[in-house]
């Protein structure tokens, strides 16, 4: 299709019959667990769960099922493998790269049903789940036990736990609480047979063979539907604090970057990167917000910390704030002075994503890059997108802006291009281009959000061949012989993980 240019549909996979949906009707039961788009008028029903949240990526699913256990899963996904019907996991249906929604007419297996807490040790802290729990309802749980889920990012109102563990998502404090890989202790997950591997170990250490849990963590649902997760989930911090700011360059946010972790060392569990570009359109969405700081500045950061002591941390950054300013390396800053205000501070970078859409449409590059460098790409994209005349105020203009923003403490840049409608010279101008820019830099192209469909081809800029053949191998060890059911994209990834 043109949607997706040099992605074919794979014959080789069945069209869905009518026999097909009332098995999955048999099977599953209620009314509630099955959205039929063959038998019934269902577009407007089947719509949201054909569609990203970008509005960016659109399959043509007609069947969504939502299994409501382990055993349903794995029926459903026995069957699909022996009729050779191709699937998709969904959590939350917020990711950014097109892997959550199908990109021809895959089935959507949808975890929403799926949303049990388990149990919680209130010792250890470790959290047994199901994977279609929401991100923040499993964190308010949490919060009345004294605990903190170890992730947390601007979807959490919607994306699953199940879809965290799956993107291997990098969040908001990541550089406190570490990545996934090092949280997660066990997973059950049923592979794409219909068999399913327990692996929910609830321990901090398990040393015996392989770590085969780790494969998912990150693996889209290529290689098999995460049902239930056991997390390790750290005390709550009693005293949070935020800390704004406004500086002149990117030099300087490098100097506020080490100084903020030798002064404020152990309590710091945020830093986030602004451009001025990026809160000026976020301003312009939400002119009512009262801006952190009156004057504007080239960069802004966001500083969290969190103790035990509120006071002590308070001290703690305000004397932190004060030493940056007099040394001149920041221009201006504010520092919450109640609940309220920490949520509008937050508020300005957690918004991010959602205002620059407001136009129509992003496109977004998440990428690591070694930390010195990290700013230019986004200098360098805006310069090339005002030499081809193409970036404007007015409607003839596609591009509304260029911005960066990120996880500063993760060297995690989200470079966007907000853009009142997709188009090709845009595209042209980005790609290959930053592709390269990364790779030369020895970069990563996906620093947090995968690669779905959006970057399936660009694997060989970040991964070396050897590496693409072996996750080729594995791919065939878990999902042999294709057609099998698994993964729209990954059946599609699997033909071309070569890259380029
Ligand atoms: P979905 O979007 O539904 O799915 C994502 C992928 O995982 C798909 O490939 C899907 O097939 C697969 N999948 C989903 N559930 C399962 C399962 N149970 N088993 C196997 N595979 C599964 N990401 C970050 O890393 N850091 C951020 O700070 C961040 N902030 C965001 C802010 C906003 C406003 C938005 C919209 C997104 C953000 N993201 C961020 C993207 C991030 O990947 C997702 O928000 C989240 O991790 C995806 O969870 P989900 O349940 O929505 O998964
Ligand atoms: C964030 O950090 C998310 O806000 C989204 O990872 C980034 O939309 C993006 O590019
Ligand atoms: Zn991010």
């Amino acid at each position: 299709t043109e949607m997706y240019p040099g992605i074919k549909r794979d014959e080789r996979f069945k069209q869905m019959s009518s026999d097909d949906v009332a098995y999955f009707k048999e099977l599953l039961g209620s009314d509630s667990a099955i959205i039929d788009g063959l038998h019934q008028d269902a577009a407007a029903d089947i719509e949201p769960f054909n569609e990203d949240w970008l509005h960016k990526y659109k399959g043509q699913c007609r069947l969504v099922l939502k299994p409501g256990s382990t055993e349903d899963v794995s029926a459903i996904l026995k069957y699909c493998n022996e009729q050779k019907l191709a699937v998709v996991p969904q959590g939350g249906n917020t990711g950014l790269v097109g892997g959550s929604v199908p990109v021809f007419d895959e089935i959507v297996i949808n975890m929403a049903r799926m949303n049990k807490i388990h149990s919680f040790d209130e010792v250890s802290g470790s959290l047994v789940a199901d994977a279609g729990c929401i991100l923040e309802t499993t964190d308010q749980y949490l919060a009345e036990r004294g605990a903190i889920f170890p992730l947390d990012l601007g979807a959490k109102g919607s994306c699953h736990i199940g879809g965290n563990v799956a993107t291997n998502a990098g969040g908001l404090r990541l550089l406190r609480y570490g990545s996934l890989h090092g949280s997660v202790l066990g997973l059950e997950v049923v592979l794409p047979d219909g068999t399913i591997m327990n692996d929910l170990c609830t321990l901090r250490k398990n040393n015996t063979g392989y770590d085969l849990k780790q494969l998912h963590i990150g693996a889209e649902g290529t290689i098999g539907i995460i049902t239930k997760v056991s997390i390790q989930c750290p005390q709550r911090s009693s005293a949070i604090n935020v800390a704004f700011f406004g500086l002149e360059s990117f030099e300087k946010v490098q100097q506020a970057f080490r100084e903020a972790k030798g002064q404020l060392s152990e309590i710091l569990s945020a830093f986030e990167l602004m451009d001025g570009k990026s809160q000026s359109m976020v301003h312009k969405v939400r002119p009512d917000s009262k801006k952190p700081l009156e004057d504007e500045h080239p960069f802004y950061c966001l500083i969290e910390t969190s103790g035990s002591n509120g006071e002590h941390d308070y001290a703690k950054l305000e004397s932190f704030l004060e030493d940056v300013m007099t040394k001149e390396i920041i221009t201006d800053g504010v520092v919450a002075q109640d609940a309220t205000q920490l949520k509008s501070l937050w508020s300005w970078r957690e918004g991010i994503p959602e205002c620059l859409g407001h136009w129509g449409g992003t496109y977004k590059y998440d990428v690591s890059i070694p930390i010195k460098d990290m700013y230019a790409i986004v200098d360098d994209i805006s310069a090339k997108m005002e030499e081809a005349g193409l970036i404007g105020e007015t409607d003839e203009y596609p591009v509304v802006g260029v911005v960066g923003y990120g996880h500063m403490g993760d060297s995690n840049l989200h470079l966007n291009v907000a853009v009142r409608r997709y188009d090709t010279a845009v595209e042209k101008i980005l790609e290959p281009y930053v592709y390269e820019w990364i790779a030369d830099k020895k970069g990563s192209i996906s620093a947090e959000h995968g690669l779905g469909i959006a970057k399936k081809n660009y694997i060989g800029y970040s991964r070396d061949e050897t590496t693409i053949g072996l996750m080729k191998q594995i791919k065939n060890l878990y999902d042999p012989d294709k057609p099998s059911c698994i993964v729209h994209e990954a059946a599609a990834r699997g033909a071309s993980i070569g890259g380029r």
